[in-house]
């Protein structure tokens, strides 16, 4: 092909995560150094995923993005510094079919297209972010033959979005939140992969598909700086928490998986709380809901599900199994019959939630 002609594409998908012990406050907020560890789990990617395409041409004047066929800003400093740090990585590129050879010096002159799609409703507040800047960050690697491990990537991601890091992995993931000034140690690792914990059902009840009133990095500033329960819950809550979590889960505790998560939830709703201006993320659907849990783990004397909220009202229900996933879904649909309109219920996963 004639020079100005060619385009090298790459596709990737990566699928969201959700947190079980949540990251919520940064020590650092250009490079997102959180003030805790974090433990998620990384959904299906049949399920809630971003697919993304990068194209690198010649003909291309500028960088430009497209996020559910609608072009969005690249200005924003995020896109900028993971765009940056995967350019200084990349590496020669051939393919001999097309007759295209890159050589990584040229890199840094070619533009790059970038069109992304969710396969869930991006309104819905079900963490999009994270899917998205991790496929991004992957996938530009993947265009550019970058060589860098999954560790260092999920650093990259991280100075995307904070959760993002997270989506690298499949299955249990933990970000650590290191302990240098550089970010270079603020990383995730997985705990255990997909196949590990396959019984458990995870069911998003989406409560509300109104877009959130405070962002989730404004929300954690204001905690940040306001909030005494914060710096407690970094300094002595989590820490052995992130023990018992990892613990749970190597030996599929669900018991114990299951009141962490619970407990976990409530302390960065809490922390919410004890910011000035407080920030509601949960409505009276979302209260409902964790009194609906509790009352039948009570009366059953153990967890039969475990419930999770970030940043919004919808509901986050994990299941040890599809017999508890079937009886929640009937006391879903019974105390929140469709006709309510307030809330609608995703199962995620049809035999597990990890593929
Ligand atoms: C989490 N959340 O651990 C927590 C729980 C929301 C509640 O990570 O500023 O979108 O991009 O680093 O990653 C949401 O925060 O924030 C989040 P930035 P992000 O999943």
């Amino acid at each position: 092909a004639e020079e100005g002609q060619w385009v090298l594409m790459a596709t990737g998908r990566s699928p969201t995560n959700i947190a079980v012990i949540k990251y919520w406050g940064k020590r650092d907020e250009a490079l997102i150094l959180p003030v805790n560890d974090s433990i998620s789990v990384t959904l299906d990617p049949d399920h809630l995923s971003a697919t993304t395409t990068v194209a690198v041409s010649p003909s291309f004047p500028s960088d430009r993005m497209w996020l559910n066929g609608k072009e969005i800003s690249l200005s924003g400093g995020r896109f900028q510094s993971c765009l940056r740090e995967i350019r200084k990585r990349a590496q020669d590129v051939e393919d001999e079919k097309k007759g295209i050879r890159i050589k990584k010096e040229d890199w840094g002159k070619l533009h790059v297209h970038i069109a992304s799609f969710n396969n869930f409703p991006t309104a819905a507040g079900l963490a999009s972010s994270a899917a998205g800047l991790a496929c991004f960050v992957f996938t530009l690697g993947k265009l550019m033959n970058v060589k860098e491990d999954h560790g260092e990537l999920s650093s990259i991601a991280r100075q995307g979005s904070g959760s993002a890091c997270r989506s690298i992995y499949g299955g249990f993931v933990k970000w650590c939140m290191g302990k240098n000034n550089d970010g270079s140690d603020s990383i995730a690792v997985q705990l255990a992969d997909e196949a590990h914990w396959n019984d458990l059902v995870i069911i998003i009840a989406v409560v509300s598909s109104k877009q959130k009133e405070t962002s989730s990095t404004s929300g954690m500033r204001d905690s940040v700086e306001t909030s005494p329960l914060l710096q407690y819950r970094a300094q002595t809550v989590v820490p052995e928490r992130v023990l018992k979590m990892e613990e749970a889960i190597k030996s599929r505790n669900f018991e114990s998986f299951a009141r962490l998560t619970c407990a976990d939830s409530n302390q960065f709703h809490a922390v919410c709380l004890d910011t000035s201006p407080p920030i509601f993320y949960m409505n009276d659907t979302s209260h409902r809901i964790i009194s609906l849990v509790e009352k039948w783990n009570q009366s059953e004397g153990t967890p039969q599900v475990a419930y999770t909220f970030d940043a919004g009202p919808n509901a986050v229900l994990i299941a040890p199994n599809r017999k508890n996933a079937t009886i929640l879904l009937q006391k879903l649909l019974y105390y929140f019959p469709p006709q309510d309109n307030d809330l609608s219920s995703y199962m995620v996963g049809d035999k597990s939630i990890l593929s």
